[in-house]
């Protein structure tokens, strides 16, 4: 188990009150490499700028003022696990000013550093400007370059070793998404004696898509080096066997691999999100009275249709306005009747494709409600921003139809944090068939964004749908959803990890 000491600072070292949940343990700094039974390895450290102004107080170990933990999902649902383990998490920590390890609320947190070099063509160019749309269908053109790839291996080289040097003996290392691919071979070579899970969080692209990447058979490679390779829906397993079978002469014995004299274990590990909290915030008296507070800021319409998303090019956001547009144009919809907000989430905004998207976005809008609204009652409501999460579920809890409809996703969490928060078993869900979430969530009106029509017969379905039928398909929804929370999906994922097949011990 971990040695560290929590609770308190280390002699001399000033404590910083936390101010995730309330909690009071502060940051303390940490120094004990080799010491961590669960690891977490993501591109990013879970910290982020608070809402709120900094209290002023001043933070250790060069942890910036008015930094927190950053609350979401993954967080959530791993922070307890490796409290109980005693764990670490290395990562990026989104600035340069961030180098020295320290611990929260129980985790050792450990920075990666990354030059803006090593940022510019790990994170922005291989990671987000060649996998990332190649892995969406190649919905955007991946962009090769030999330069983007070499940084891919250094920083994944890097994570590796900063994971070597946490990670105790025998150690359960979990490995996260598509900017570390390489680091399970790499720590294997590294750490013969610990246990590798790799999660993609994206999907993973058929072997005719991944043909394209000139460095396919290294990523696999890599890959490989995990003792349990998870996936969120079967399909993306599928794709990876299937290259893995064709790049690695991989034998296939059900869900297990054989490689290099090894076992690897290949599942499906749908994520899903901390339902209870959703619940509870989606309940609070508060929350109901600012629900109803935004509908009347809308104009108090009959429908009010919602589209939450990070401003990024695979989730459909364009689609989706144009169909709205087409059927305010045809009369079928009507601004008086019919509000739409839009949150857009601003994502990745030094990218060219990016803020393309955003040009087209806020185009659409524009057109909308040029077309259509009157003076002060705009027709789509446009928010480029992140809300505060209380504010994200009051306009779930406003919004009569849910608008979900990526070109492509790996399982899309808004939709199930939709279904949770209608606690009233109201509300209909129109999703994308391209989303993971599809795969769980039958009951919501499927539709396919690749196809106008569709998009546009699935919203006019939304809107006038007999309340009894939405009722019963929500209640499935809801029931869905509530039977499979994140902290199931990392214990599921862990168990299997712990049941993979024992790593060879070095020397052995
Ligand atoms: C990747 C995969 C997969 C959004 N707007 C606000 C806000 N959000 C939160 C949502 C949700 C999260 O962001 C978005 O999650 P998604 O799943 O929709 O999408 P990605 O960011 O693309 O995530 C995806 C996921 O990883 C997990 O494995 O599902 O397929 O692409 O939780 O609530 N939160 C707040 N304000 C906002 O304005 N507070």
């Amino acid at each position: 188990m971990t040695s560290l000491v929590l609770g308190q600072p280390l002699r001399g070292a000033p404590a910083e009150r936390s101010r995730l949940d309330g909690t009071e343990a502060p940051f303390v700094s940490v120094g004990h490499p080799g010491a961590a039974d669960l690891v977490v390895v993501a591109n990013r450290l879970p910290l982020c700028r608070p809402s709120s102004p900094s209290n002023g107080r001043r933070s250790i170990d060069a942890v910036p003022t008015g930094w927190e933990i950053s609350p979401g999902g993954l967080v959530g649902a791993l922070a307890p696990v490796l409290a109980a383990r005693g764990g670490a998490w290395v990562g990026w920590p989104g600035t340069t000013g961030l180098t020295l390890p320290f611990s929260h609320a129980h985790m050792a947190l450990h920075p990666v550093a990354l030059t803006p070099l090593e940022h510019e063509r790990y994170y922005e160019g291989f990671s987000n400007r060649t996998l990332w749309p190649l892995y969406h269908d190649a919905i955007r053109a991946p962009e090769l370059d030999l330069d983007w790839w070499n940084a891919y291996v250094s920083v994944n080289e890097r994570f590796a070793a900063a994971a070597a040097e946490v990670a105790a003996p025998g150690a359960a290392v979990w490995v996260h998404d598509y900017q570390l691919q390489l680091v399970p071979a790499l720590l294997r070579r590294l750490r013969s004696d610990v246990k590798i899970g790799f999660f993609l969080h994206i999907p993973f692209p058929s072997p005719e898509l991944f043909a394209g990447l000139p460095w396919r058979r290294q990523v696999i490679v890599g890959l490989l080096g995990a003792d349990l390779v998870g996936f969120q829906v079967p399909n993306d397993a599928a794709n990876f066997v299937r290259s893995a079978r064709a790049l690695a002469r991989v034998d296939v014995c059900s869900r297990r691999l054989r490689f290099d004299g090894r076992a690897v274990d290949i599942g499906a590990f749908p994520i899903s999100i901390d339902v209870e909290k959703v619940e509870r915030a989606a309940s609070s008296d508060q929350t109901v009275r600012r629900a109803a507070a935004i509908r009347d800021e809308l104009g108090a319409p009959r429908h009010v249709l919602l589209g939450v998303d990070r401003l990024d090019y695979t989730k459909g956001i364009v689609a989706r306005l144009e169909a709205f547009r087409d059927l305010l144009r045809a009369g079928v919809l009507s601004v008086s009747d019919h509000v739409m907000v839009q949150v857009a989430v601003p994502s990745r905004e030094g990218l060219v494709q990016y803020c393309a998207e955003r040009e087209r976005i806020e185009r659409l809008v524009d057109e909308i409600n040029g077309e259509n609204a009157p003076m002060g009652r705009p027709a789509v409501h446009y928010l480029h921003r992140s809300l505060p999460f209380d504010e994200l579920i009051a306009l779930y809890r406003a919004a009569d139809v849910m608008l979900v409809t990526p070109l492509r996703d790996g399982m899309n969490l808004v939709a199930k944090e939709y279904v949770a928060s209608r606690i009233d078993g109201s509300g209909v869900l129109v999703l994308s068939t391209f989303a993971g979430s599809a795969r769980e969530l039958h009951a919501a009106r499927l539709v396919d964004p690749h196809d106008g029509d569709d998009l546009r017969t699935a919203i006019v379905d939304a809107v006038s749908m007999p309340v009894d039928e939405a009722r019963r398909r929500m209640a499935r929804l809801r029931s869905t959803v509530r039977s499979s929370t994140v902290h199931q999906w990392a214990d599921r994922f862990l168990s299997a990890l712990d049941h993979a097949s024992l790593p060879v011990l070095s020397g052995a």
